[in-house]
């Protein structure tokens, strides 16, 4: 594998110039004084060093998790052991990772993980699975793969996937259950959340455009549709609900986990597939987070908790997950928020030098529970947008920040791992599979030529798989 890394454009001077780069890397104001006023050349050599040092880092995990855990979901980086989701593997890194092998041009791995996945991947499981993850590291990788290397095998298994998960929408509302067995389609746990719900669209809604069977469409469209007509007089929603009676359970209202992703894919929803009526959602939302979730205070610009029908603040709490939200702001034209934003999280995130996952923003003491760091991407991914619609090389200065951080606090001698406490460092045994499918494909697009990607053609999904418009 580093001989593939080595073969590639510039041979053993990248060795010398990764030694240069993690030296610098912990002189953060410095070289934020070097890059203003660098020429444009410094700019873009640097990008492709630090483009380099991350498809190393990628390797370094890659490695770790083909050499330990090959053939199952997860590596254990710390036990340097395998874990598997449920009672027989899906895959889940492998094929989380198999669109961002082919984007970092590491094709002869493509290509060996691929027909890995083709020869040992089979739905026919007895096991009931989380149709919101299964459907974003599972079906949108298969699919985005699928267009990428137009390898019909995989828009097979990704129909097979697509069929299987359906009975989830057989409720008497058309949301969708929480989980669903792949060989009965029997479903259970009724109580769901925004995310689950509306975090569908695009991967069922481009399985229909691919295989010309709207029944995916249609049926993530309607669950979305179901969910929106539930919001309340002020056009916000709750962090739980029953998809049986359609009786909201819990009417906490924020961009967090749970609601996140509901949000994102109104917006992108619109954005692939030119679906007024998911505009006309976001918009209707939009305005209601901007005018309730909205907070100013001392420590920065943030999106609270409110109550979703009264709109009354129900904590200041903001973590790493809602970093997502300034690259949906500033992807709907918003950029002044999503620069404020994007600041409050980037001041979160040195607080400790790697972010926790919730933090009181009023304090900006972390909340009790909320002091791990799970390898999330949402603030790399927010830095991307933002460079991408900004070009304001503050934004690759936060990546290369970020990048400095992961590689001191989270790797290991085998891959990565996440971390327990951000106040200690302490590590954990654990390794999401969104590192190959986000963090580390997020880290690299920002870095990387701008062709890589042509964020025009595609709509990345909230696991970060491109979907392109071709229909
Ligand atoms: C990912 O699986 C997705 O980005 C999801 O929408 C939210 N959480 C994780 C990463 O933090």
């Amino acid at each position: 594998m580093l001989v593939e890394l080595l073969h590639r454009k510039h041979g053993a001077a990248i060795l010398l110039t990764l030694a240069i780069i993690f030296s610098q890397l912990h002189c953060q104001e410095a070289a934020v004084d070097k890059n203003a006023k660098g020429t444009h050349g410094d700019l873009a050599e640097e990008k492709a060093q630090l483009a380099e040092t991350v498809r190393s880092e990628y390797l370094h995990a890659w490695n770790g998790y083909k050499r330990y855990a090959w053939g199952s979901d997860d590596l254990k980086p710390l036990s340097k052991t395998a874990s598997n989701w449920h009672e027989e593997p899906l895959l889940m890194s492998a094929v989380d990772a198999l669109d961002g092998l082919v984007l970092m041009g590491f094709e002869k791995e493509a290509e060996r993980t691929r027909e890995f996945v083709i020869d040992n991947l089979s739905f026919d499981k007895d096991i009931f699975v989380k149709n919101f993850e299964i459907n974003i590291r599972l079906l949108g990788s298969l699919i985005s793969c699928y267009q990428l290397t137009n390898d019909s095998r995989l828009l097979d298994l990704a129909e097979d996937l697509g069929t299987r998960l359906l009975p989830v929408f057989d409720s008497p509302t058309g949301m969708p259950y929480t989980y669903v067995n792949l060989k009965t389609g029997e479903v259970r746990a009724p109580i769901t959340n925004p995310a689950e719900i509306g975090t569908l669209i695009l991967e069922f809604g481009a399985l229909s455009k691919l295989t010309d069977k709207p029944v995916f469409y249609d049926k993530a469209k309607r669950a979305l549709v179901e969910l929106y007509e539930r919001r309340s007089a002020i056009d916000l929603v709750g962090q739980a609900i029953n998809v049986e009676t359609g009786a909201w359970v819990d009417s906490i209202s924020h961009v967090s986990g749970r609601i996140d992703s509901y949000y994102e894919y109104l917006l992108k929803g619109w954005l692939l597939f030119e679906d007024t009526d998911l505009k006309e959602m976001w918009d209707t939302h939009r305005a209601a987070i901007n005018r309730y979730l909205e907070m100013e205070t001392e420590t920065g610009f943030w999106y609270g908790w409110v109550d979703m029908v009264t709109g009354e603040r129900a904590a200041t709490y903001f973590g790493a997950l809602d970093a997502f939200f300034p690259a949906v702001l500033v992807s709907a034209g918003d950029r002044e928020r999503a620069e404020k934003l994007q600041a409050s999280c980037f001041a979160m995130w040195n607080l400790h030098g790697l972010e926790p996952e919730l933090l009181d923003f009023s304090t900006m003491e972390i909340v009790p529970g909320g002091a791990a760091y799970h390898l999330r991407p949402e603030i790399i991914e927010s830095a991307y947008y933002l460079y991408h619609h900004t070009k304001d090389p503050k934004y690759l200065e936060m990546g290369k920040k970020i990048l400095g951080d992961l590689i001191t606090y989270c790797k290991t001698d085998v891959a990565y791992a996440a971390i327990k406490d951000v106040r200690t460092m302490e590590k954990m045994d654990a390794m999401e599979s969104f590192l190959f499918g986000e963090t580390l494909k997020y880290l690299y697009l920002l870095f990387a030529d701008e062709e890589t990607l042509d964020l025009d053609e595609v709509v990345l999904t909230t696991e970060a798989h491109p979907l392109r418009k071709i229909w």
